[in-house]
């Protein structure tokens, strides 16, 4: 494995990784990117599908105006994904899982694959692309990518849209509860992949670190959060993360 040029981790890193026991990790789409996972560079007004900018088909208001359309985008996303593996970054978090006493994976992306690359409990905050809920009785239907989606809801009859957060719907309750308890006392806050600009998800690093957590940033670019980390890595996760491995206990 190549090793970044000039990719340092620092000593006190090392050292806070070696020793850590509560350790968060946000990601975002950047930590599927190497999988081929196409990003949406930046949310925002970036046009990502029939030039219709991220945030308007994602979007509640794009439910009600043309729940069709809002189809048409996750269903070729998820063609996408059939295709894409779990890369070395989603592999190494899963190992992360038995290394830490308490460690707590939180994700935007709804793409899956930090649980096809062996991430258990993975706190989904914008939900799954491989699920459909019901739009009365909110009915959560799971499908494999070999499975067709349900086209309505068996139980009511109405119909269904994909189980992910759009934008201007609030976040599955519990799910973001949960990420704002684990940064708050998270000792260790790794933020990779993510350009964070989507709220309330990108407000998590910043909790962190004002309950006195490390922040380290892993992302080939700087980002709203880069000025206000304790260490930014400016690399590809699936070659950074990996670099953690030779961390041991001084
Ligand atoms: C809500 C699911 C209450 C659907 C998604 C405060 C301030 C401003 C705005 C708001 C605010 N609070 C609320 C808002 C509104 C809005 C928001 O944040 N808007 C943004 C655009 C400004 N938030 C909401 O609507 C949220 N709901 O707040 O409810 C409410 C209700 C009504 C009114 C007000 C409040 C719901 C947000 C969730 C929306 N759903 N996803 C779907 O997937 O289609 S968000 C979606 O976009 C993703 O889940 C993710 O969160 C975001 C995309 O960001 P990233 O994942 O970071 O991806 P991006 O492409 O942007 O960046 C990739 C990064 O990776 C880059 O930095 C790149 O450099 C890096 N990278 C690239 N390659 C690699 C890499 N890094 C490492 N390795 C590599 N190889």
């Amino acid at each position: 494995m190549q090793i970044p040029s000039g990719m340092f981790i620092s000593e006190e890193l090392r050292r806070r990784f070696a020793g850590a026991t509560r350790v968060l990790v946000l990601t975002g789409a950047g930590v599927s990117a190497e999988s081929g996972v196409p990003t949406f560079r930046g949310g925002g007004d970036t046009a990502v599908w029939k030039g219709l900018p991220f945030d308007v088909i994602s979007s509640a208001h794009m439910v009600q105006q043309d729940l069709p359309a809002v189809w048409e985008w996750f269903d070729y996303r998820r063609d996408l994904l059939k295709s894409l593996e779990p890369n070395a970054a989603h592999k190494t978090l899963a190992d992360w899982q038995h290394r830490f006493e308490d460690f707590t994976l939180v994700t935007q992306n709804v793409d899956g694959l930090h649980q096809r690359g062996g991430s258990r409990d993975v706190i989904e905050l914008h939900g799954s692309i491989w699920r459909a809920r019901c739009i009365s009785c909110h009915s959560r239907y799971e499908f494999s990518a070999e499975e067709l989606r349900p086209q309505e809801c068996v139980g009511c009859g109405d119909a269904v849209l994909p189980d992910v957060v759009l934008f201007g719907e609030l976040l599955p309750t519990g799910a973001f509860e949960r990420a704002v308890e684990k940064a708050a006392a998270c000792e260790l806050c790794l933020v990779v992949g993510t350009s964070a600009l989507v709220y309330p998800a990108a407000g998590l690093p910043e909790l962190a670190k004002a309950s006195g957590a490390f922040v380290c940033e892993v992302n080939p670019e700087r980002t709203p959060l880069s000025d206000f980390c304790d260490e930014i890595l400016m690399g590809k996760a699936g070659e950074v993360l990996p670099l953690f491995a030779e961390s041991r206990e001084p």
